[in-house]
């Protein structure tokens, strides 16, 4: 297997707007990264993604891109930005951009251009459709957040696609001049030096040809699926194209967000020879903690995850990940935020960031921040979920089942200021948050977690350290054991004639283990329970336990 500088990266996401505010504004900024940039080094971070910061009216908080070429003003200037790839450099880490071409917002100068009128050179830059003669519905298809992908435009009476929000119409990738316009914007700040992209919502580039009614079995008004616009017949064309034309150019590394597609579709999306991205986000794990009576069904995520882990051996790479912005928190959905929080929080992590791939930490899972819970939907910021509240409590949901709704689920979780320390809004800011800070940020935040030999932190920190030193543990292949176990996620590393077991408990009641004979302990390398020299010959799982051996 070829050895690359970003298979063997350790990635951290900065949520820009929660992460650090630099002047009291309230939000946070490039400036704000800047002055965090030795903590993230400390923890042993290579490669730092950070999510939109264009120029953007913020309807999805920088999703809906106003202009590629500008710094949202909140966030700084192209100054700042400079000043911070060249601050990032400096440590020796890298920077990755959020690249956001399925849409840009109605407030782009294209979308202006283009509603003005049918006959504007920009017109066929986004999807219109002149409408059905007697006003019915275009089709079923419905919007990620809501309604209709269909919106009717006041200008010329046509409709505009959305799969987003009205805020985020859709591009036309079928015109080849929006995907130049797009590929030289892409080039262009490569050319500026960053290291690469997390490339959004990109297996949404390419609807159905004709745009056809989506199967609606359940009678619904608008099929919220992926049916029509996810992993198309074409957009492989789509996709090599910008491959060639861009990121291949380039010692980059480049991330697809890859919803709705599976490992049949998706796996030659990454294979070392002639794919387009070097990994990609996919989602087969996220939905299964509380899949099997409302427990987490390790059946499937044995299978979700070993599928992509021994599918792409030798041929291609994976990304690893628990959380992003657009998921609760893992501690409170997969473990237990409450008295085992801290031990939960290690056993997941030590769970998914040693299999083969580059390992992404989302700003605040190396402390184990939690889920949220506010009492109104006007203390929500995520249009996503604003729309889903709105339309579901008009059509016969109360208010309280829609917010335990978005306390487990709700994208916000993700979303609270970054939790520093246990001054006043967590030291986020001196001013007034853009949003509301978890109230558990006295006893969770960073300083507590740095001063805290026993953190989440420390642990990371360690586990980051032994992956760095350890081949097998970055390019070894991965071996499911146990299979059957209902409670224990454990796999083997091997590289090179060296042989690591990672065994988990992911559950919060003990659990008997026993290593299959062929497997022999040399040392325990990292434990949520002993002191890494302790020598434990017993395999009774304690709660939520997790080991690292090296085996003989
Ligand atoms: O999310 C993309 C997204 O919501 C879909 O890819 C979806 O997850 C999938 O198809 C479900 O199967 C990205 C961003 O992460 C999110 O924050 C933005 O709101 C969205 O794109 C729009 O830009
Ligand atoms: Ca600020």
């Amino acid at each position: 297997m070829k050895h690359k500088w970003w298979k063997e990266a350790v990635a951290y996401q900065i949520y820009p707007r929660s992460f650090y505010d630099s002047n009291g504004d309230g939000i946070g900024d490039l400036q704000g990264i800047i002055q965090k940039l030795d903590y993230l080094k400390d923890l042993g971070i290579d490669v730092i993604w950070i999510n939109p910061i264009y120029q953007s009216p913020n309807d999805d908080n920088g999703y809906d891109i106003s202009d590629f070429y500008d710094i949202m003003d909140e966030f700084g200037n192209m100054a700042d930005f400079d000043e911070l790839l060249n601050e990032v450099h400096k440590r020796g880490m890298k920077i990755i951009l959020d690249l956001v071409i399925n849409h840009t917002s109605d407030e782009h100068e294209w979308f202006i251009e283009s509603r003005s009128s049918k006959e504007n050179p920009y017109r066929d830059f986004y999807i219109w459709h002149p409408g059905r003669p007697d006003g019915s519905d275009i089709n079923n298809w419905g919007s990620f957040f809501g309604g209709s992908v269909w919106e009717q435009d006041d200008q010329t009476k046509e409709y505009y696609m959305h799969i987003f929000s009205k805020k985020q119409p859709d591009l036309n990738w079928e015109n080849p001049k929006v995907r130049e316009h797009l590929y030289d914007m892409v080039n262009w700040w490569l050319d500026k030096g960053i290291d690469g992209f997390r490339v959004d919502a990109i297996t949404h580039i390419k609807k159905r040809e004709g745009f056809p009614d989506l199967p609606n079995p359940q009678h619904q008004k608008y099929v919220q699926s992926n049916g029509g616009h996810a992993n198309q017949p074409g957009i492989d064309e789509f996709l090599s194209e910008f491959a060639e034309r861009t990121i291949k150019n380039y010692d980059v590394m480049a991330v697809g967000e890859a919803g709705g597609a599976g490992f049949a579709d998706a796996k030659h999306w990454v294979e070392e020879k002639d794919g387009y991205f070097n990994m990609i986000f996919q989602f087969d794990h996220l939905g299964l903690w509380k899949a099997k009576e409302g427990k987490l069904d390790m059946e499937e995520l044995k299978k979700a995850m070993t599928k992509w882990q021994t599918g792409l051996e030798g041929q291609g790479w994976n990304a690893l990940f628990l959380e992003n912005h657009d998921q609760p928190r893992s501690v409170s959905t997969w473990g237990d935020d409450t008295d085992l929080r801290k031990t939960s929080a290690k056993a997941f992590a030590t769970f998914y960031f040693l299999m083969q791939g580059t390992p992404f930490i989302y700003q605040g899972q190396e402390i184990g921040m939690t889920n949220v819970r506010f009492d109104s939907i006007e203390e929500y910021n995520d249009t996503g979920m604003i729309n889903m509240y709105d339309y579901e409590t008009k059509n016969g949901m109360s208010h309280e089942e829609m917010m335990s709704y978005i306390w487990k689920n709700g994208r916000d979780n993700a979303r609270t200021p970054m939790q520093w320390s246990n001054e006043p809004h967590a030291g986020f800011t001196t001013g007034t948050p853009w949003f509301g800070v978890n109230p558990n940020y006295s006893e969770i935040n960073v300083e507590e977690a740095v001063n805290d030999p026993d953190s989440i932190f420390h642990y990371y920190k360690k586990m980051i350290k032994l992956r760095k030193g350890t081949p097998a543990l970055v390019y070894g292949s991965y071996e499911l054991r146990a299979e059957a176990h209902p409670q224990v996620f454990a796999y083997l590393r091997l590289y090179d004639g060296e042989r690591y077991a990672v065994i988990v408990n992911l559950f919060n009641e003990p659990a008997e283990f026993s290593l299959d004979e062929d497997l022999e302990i040399e040392e325990l390398l990292l434990s949520n329970y002993y002191s890494n020299a302790a020598v434990t010959d017993t395999l009774q799982l304690k709660p939520y336990e997790a080991r690292v051996y090296k085996l003989s």
